[in-house]
């Protein structure tokens, strides 16, 4: 059985609500994962000890709970120092995940294709490398004058492996980035316009790709299914354009990680045109942090804001009032007008063609 704890030290006493968003996400992509969540510890303090993130008094009770349910994971939502993990590790002795582990397992879930594979691989092995590095200074530094044990001299060849490793996944990385400079320079020759679909995992932007392109690429309703980007030509009105899926974006994505999937975020540099897939379906306060989200993660790919139209999708699970509140939101944020569809009733589709040919005529 996987039981699993999850965790999270919340140093913002006025948040009352967006925390509690975060940790339904994360139960979420626990459970997507085949953890059963057995408790969740929750513990708001004004700083995260830097030993073992939680402070004394709860770190016992952890440790209580985890004996009595037979715990053999704790989920921390912190993303932990590798001092952090290694003592919550022995101490606890469990396995210790935090939430940039549970991504790139869900990652590692949905990965099907050998670029998705080398970025994960490249996030997990930028997170070893000081891992085992204090591993080992736990282990052989610690007051040892004398000649290296054969454990040491098994830390460095490790430390060595993944450092080369890591550097020829770069490589590879680069020479693929490179070959799709090559392509994306090839399509601009043809000038047919790029129209790319992003936003959050879950938004549907699948489900709209397959209802404008006719295909039937896999929609699973786990976070994360879209890992690499996916191009198709239509034509419509006799022009032609490339409809391009995305990977999905979430709360509080690690830098690193960001980093590692660069040449897929890259994709969407490229578009003349980013349709900002939104859940209309979602609470009001969740819809406004993920447009936040949303937008905080295309200003960082320096994508111009008068080249985004949000798409308001789902729209047939709410009412008319929503809707129209919903609309009312997105004009506080968006410089171009939302539209409003059914991804999957395909539900104004044609009115959202129309205002793309429009966009890019
Ligand atoms: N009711 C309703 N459900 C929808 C609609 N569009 C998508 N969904 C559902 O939302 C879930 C996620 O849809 P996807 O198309 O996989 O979402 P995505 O944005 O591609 O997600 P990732 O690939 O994980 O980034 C699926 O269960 C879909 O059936 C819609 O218009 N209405
Ligand atoms: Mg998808």
């Amino acid at each position: 059985m996987n039981k699993a704890i999850i965790g999270f030290v919340k140093t913002d006493f006025k948040d009352k609500i967006l925390y509690r968003i975060k940790l339904d996400e994360f139960n979420k992509m626990a459970k997507a994962l085949g953890y059963e969540v057995v408790d969740e510890i929750i513990q708001t303090n004004s700083k995260i000890d830097s030993s073992y993130v939680f402070g004394k008094g709860k770190i016992e009770e952890l440790k209580f709970l985890i004996n009595e349910y037979e715990i053999d994971n704790l989920l921390i939502y912190n993303v932990l120092s590798s001092m952090q993990k290694i003592n919550l590790e022995d101490y606890l002795n469990v396995k210790v995940l935090d939430r940039y582990d549970l991504i790139l397992e869900i990652f590692e879930l949905n990965a099907g294709d050998s670029i998705s594979k080398l970025q994960i691989e490249l996030a997990r092995i930028e997170r070893m490398i000081p891992y085992i590095r204090k591993r080992a200074s736990i282990l052989y530094f610690r007051d040892r004058p004398g000649p290296r044990s054969l454990g040491e001299y098994a830390y460095h060849k490790t430390i060595a492996q993944l450092t080369s490793r890591k550097k020829r996944i770069k490589e590879k990385l680069e020479k693929y980035r490179l070959f799709k400079k090559i392509q994306r320079e090839k399509r601009k020759e043809l000038n047919i316009p790029i129209v790319a679909l992003c936003g959050f995992y879950g938004a549907g932007k699948t489900t709209l790709f397959n209802a404008l392109t006719n295909l039937n690429k896999e929609v699973k309703g786990i976070p994360f299914t879209t890992l690499s980007s996916k191009n198709y030509l239509i034509k419509r009105e006799g022009k032609s354009l490339i409809i391009m899926d995305t990977i999905g974006f979430a709360f509080d994505i690690d830098p690193l990680i960001i980093k590692s999937f660069e040449v897929t975020l890259e994709d969407l540099k490229e578009a003349n045109l980013n349709l900002l897939i939104l859940d209309a379906s979602d609470e009001e306060i969740v819809f406004k942090e993920k447009i936040k989200t949303n937008l905080d993660i295309l200003r960082k790919l320096e994508i111009e804001d008068k080249k985004i139209i949000p798409v308001l999708n789902k729209t047939d699970l709410i009412d008319k009032e929503d809707l129209i509140n919903k609309i009312q939101i997105t004009k506080d944020y968006f410089v171009n007008e939302g539209i409003y569809i059914s991804a999957y009733y395909k539900y104004n589709l044609d009115i959202l063609i129309r205002k793309i040919l429009n966009f890019i005529s």
